[in-house]
């Protein structure tokens, strides 16, 4: 419920729309539109190897690899989410309708071992971290996802989905009393087109990304579980023909952006630590499942944010958690310039000076936009959404901005509807509110 003055709810009203699906996203923000002529954006695609326009038919369709909730967001996800947030703002820009489909994985061997390690009960694990996610997200300004999904809340429509590759020869039981489903990787004629790796690339990142290319029954190594037989002290649902059980990783990812996109969407989105197996095979079992190639006419990853010369990854701990910077009463629009600092695929370390670098022109944008005047906002608006269709060129756009800003803090230009119209644009492309 929102509270205080007439004044204060009317301006409440205005600034967020709440948006409710089958698990709550979060408070999404308002997003002005901008004149003039957008442009369409072109994305670097993984399987093709080059930067390609997307071509909407229709709403533009995106699906994001969310959090695996067991610890707080870090800069990492933040930077992820960031870059797939500024994709579906130059898409509302361009005109195209978004669906936007995020999960959340709230089931699955990282989660339960984090709370055994905790001894905590894995469900209030979960439900504190997605809360926590979803404040994170709001506070940098992310619009929210059409639907925000669980793992859990979709088991029945996944089990459906093992259930059919299984009638379908795609997929086999290992036959060792387990109950475990795996999908026969032979079953997607193109796999491995994603990726573009090697026999020995992929089985090494398999085993180092939650497969198991060595245990004894399968018929490839490289075969994923589809489904987890019960077993004792773990949680299971029933599964129908499947048997008591819960669900892989890959296969809650393609069911969730199938029964809600449809069978192709435009891209698919996460980090790059997820081109390898995740994304290769959420794509081959959306394939089979739909007879359709490809699943996603773009294949688009986040690099990496490190610190001190390592991946951020809640298993190695070495985290800059957004709660711990917001409580610390760091700008989180300073924070998201920062990350948008450099280019979004390259993996890139986060330091004290990236930050500081952030603040100050987050200053300097501000200042420049409380001028009365300056240089041609049309144009500056124009530049803007020309680097960014260029594959999110952001080191470009926030040149762009900086020239006008320096142009107009030294008294240059005339315009008086510019300091309003490139805090829209920057408000609007970059999410960043001056
Ligand atoms: N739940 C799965 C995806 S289905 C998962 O990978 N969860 S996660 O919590 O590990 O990561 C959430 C999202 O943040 C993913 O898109 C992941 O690729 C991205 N991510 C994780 N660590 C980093 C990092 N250090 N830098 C950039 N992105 C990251
Ligand atoms: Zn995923």
């Amino acid at each position: 419920m929102i509270t205080g003055t007439p004044a204060a709810r009317g301006r409440a009203c205005r600034s967020i729309i709440v948006t409710l699906g089958g698990m709550d996203a979060w408070p999404t923000p308002a997003v002005p539109r901008l004149p003039g002529t957008p442009r369409p954006l072109a994305l670097f695609d993984s399987a093709r190897g080059t930067v390609a326009p997307t071509v909407p038919v229709g709403p533009a369709r995106l699906y994001v690899c969310g959090i695996t909730p067991y610890d707080a967001t870090h800069l990492g996800h933040a930077a992820t989410m960031i870059t797939f947030d500024l994709i579906n703002r130059l898409w509302r820009d361009a005109g195209h309708p978004v669906r936007y489909v995020q999960n959340v994985t709230d089931i699955d061997d990282p989660l339960l071992e984090r709370a055994a390690r905790d001894r905590e009960d894995w469900v209030v694990l979960a439900m504190r971290e997605t809360a926590l996610f979803r404040e994170d997200m709001a506070a940098l300004r992310i619009i929210a996802p059409e639907h925000y999904v669980g793992a859990v809340e979709s088991i029945p429509d996944i089990a459906d989905k093992v259930t059919r590759l299984l009638d379908e020869g795609a997929a086999y039981r290992l036959g060792d009393g387990t109950g475990d489903v795996y999908f026969d990787v032979h079953a997607a004629p193109r796999f491995g087109y994603e990726s573009r790796l090697s026999r020995v690339q992929m089985r090494e990142l398999f085993a180092e990304r939650g497969g198991d290319p060595d245990r004894p029954g399968k018929r490839d190594p490289l075969d994923p579980l589809l489904w987890r037989g019960a077993r004792d002290g773990e949680p299971s649902w029933a599964g129908g023909d499947l048997g008591p059980g819960r669900p892989g990783w890959h296969v809650e990812c393609a069911t969730i952006a199938l029964n809600l996109l449809g069978d192709r969407i435009d891209v698919q989105g996460g980090g790059n630590d997820l081109l390898f197996p995740h994304h290769e095979m959420s794509a081959a079992h959306a394939e089979v499942l739909t007879g359709r190639w490809p699943f996603a006419e773009h294949y688009v990853h986040a690099g990496m944010i490190g610190l001190d010369g390592e991946k951020m990854s809640k298993s190695k701990g070495n985290l800059v958690f957004v709660s711990r910077l917001r409580a610390d009463r760091v700008d989180l629009m300073a924070v998201r310039l920062a990350l948008l600092a450099d280019h979004y695929r390259a993996d890139r370390e986060w330091t004290d000076d990236l930050l500081k670098a952030g603040e100050e022109r987050l200053a300097r944008w501000r200042a420049a936009t409380a001028a009365t005047a300056g240089p041609s906002g049309a144009q500056a608006l124009a530049a803007v959404r020309e680097r960014l269709a260029d594959d999110l060129d952001t080191e470009g756009a926030l040149r762009a901005v900086d020239a006008w800003a320096d142009a107009a803090l030294a008294g240059e230009g005339t315009d008086t509807g510019a300091p309003a119209l490139v805090a829209g644009t920057v408000d609007a492309l970059l999410g960043v509110a001056l």
